[in-house]
């Protein structure tokens, strides 16, 4: 029986820019550390070999103590790797995959599959790679896989990255296509696929693997890797999702509209821990005083999960009487506020809205303060 485990989407070196510098650091590490617990799983799951679809690398131009960490961090498991280029690390004539063999980095039981030729591991299996050899590329670079002699008697594996065609792209005209019977016209036992991040059976013989770290909010059921198991040649393939990673990427969109709104978002939160990466955009409308809890249970957030990334664009303050007479503002001070709640009031004047958030705010902060000092 033949037994490999198959993943994808790697984007090592990903550096996510839409949170703070310290939390994106630790989603860059992830990544490597997903890497770690992926090279235990396959030693310990006694596979035959680890197929890699492509996009190792987020980028040509990662650092070469990156590449290095890479290779490092695969060291736990010691049979066959086969490396695929994808549309992020695609084996151009200077790519990340010639940089990582010029500085000899390359560990002798990983192969880099830079070209369409099949690749055979210990007489277990034949292996048709279709590397990306630029980012876009608009024939079918697994045609090739029809034609392909191989050792009778032993299963074919396709290894490709790119967009099944009329499944997950329905412009014909899109980048990186792979026909939808691949696997039929092609005689595989087994279609191995990356790009898509999440895991996706096509058919009973061709999957997605998804990255093993999620690293976008799509719920789309990232954090896996596969493990498929191949009794003959021709007989149906099992396949195993496992989960891998220890990051659960969450997006919120909750809309607003009465305190026990906020309540519940507060609640939801502080349900939160060190595992979630959130992405929050509250939409309609809250008062001042809402607002002002909401921006304290945020900043707690902040502090107690992984990482949060914050658009308040969809979310209108809306002082009521209570919320300003709280405020106590009287002269000056009073009157621009009632000048600016007149203005706000009236639709579409943004600016008077946002002055009048920016106003009031400070003056809570400043109430709330005296009454601390009191
Ligand atoms: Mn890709």
């Amino acid at each position: 029986m033949l037994r490999f485990l198959h993943t994808a989407d790697w984007q090592i070196g990903r550096m996510p820019a839409q949170f703070d510098p310290d939390d994106a650091t630790a989603l860059f590490e992830a990544r490597f550390a997903a890497v770690e617990r992926l090279a235990t799983f396959a030693r310990d799951q006694h596979v035959d070999a680890v197929l890699l679809a492509g996009d190792v690398f987020d980028s040509q131009t990662v650092a070469p103590k990156t590449i290095r960490r890479l290779f490092n961090a695969m060291a736990g498991y010691t049979g066959p790797w086969l490396l695929l280029p994808g549309n992020h690390d695609a084996a151009l004539g200077e790519s990340v995959w010639t940089r990582a063999r010029r500085d000899a980095v390359v560990p002798a039981n990983a192969t880099l599959c830079l070209t369409a030729e099949p690749v055979e591991i210990d007489g277990r299996m034949v292996v048709l790679p279709a590397p990306l050899t630029q980012r876009h590329s608009y024939g079918d670079l697994t045609e090739w896989f029809g034609s392909a002699v191989t050792t009778p008697g032993l299963p074919r594996i396709g290894l490709a990255h790119g967009a099944v065609q009329g499944i997950l792209a329905a412009d014909i005209d899109s980048a990186n296509p792979i026909a939808q019977d691949r696997a039929a016209s092609a005689r595989l036992d087994y279609l191995a696929l990356g790009d898509w991040h999440g895991t996706k059976e096509i058919d009973a013989r061709t999957w997605y693997a998804g990255t093993p770290e999620s690293d976008r909010f799509k719920d789309n059921g990232s954090g896996n890797a596969l493990i498929v198991s191949i009794d003959a040649v021709g007989a149906a393939p099992r396949v195993e999702p496992h989960r891998i990673g220890a990051f659960t990427w969450r997006s919120l969109a909750p809309a607003l509209s009465v305190a026990s709104d906020v309540d519940a978002l507060l609640a939801e939160l502080g349900a939160l821990g060190r595992s979630d990466v959130v992405d929050l955009r509250p939409t309609g409308s809250c008062t001042l005083g809402d607002r002002k809890r909401l921006g304290q249970g945020i900043d707690a957030a902040r502090a107690s999960i992984r990482a949060l990334a914050l658009d308040e664009a969809g979310l209108r303050v809306t002082p009521t009487d209570d919320d300003i007479a709280a405020l106590r503002a009287d002269g000056y001070v009073g009157d621009v506020l009632h000048e600016l709640r007149q203005r706000a009031a009236g639709g579409d004047d943004e600016t008077a809205r946002a002055a009048l958030l920016l106003l009031s705010d400070t003056m809570l902060s400043l109430r709330q303060d005296e009454q601390v000092s009191r």
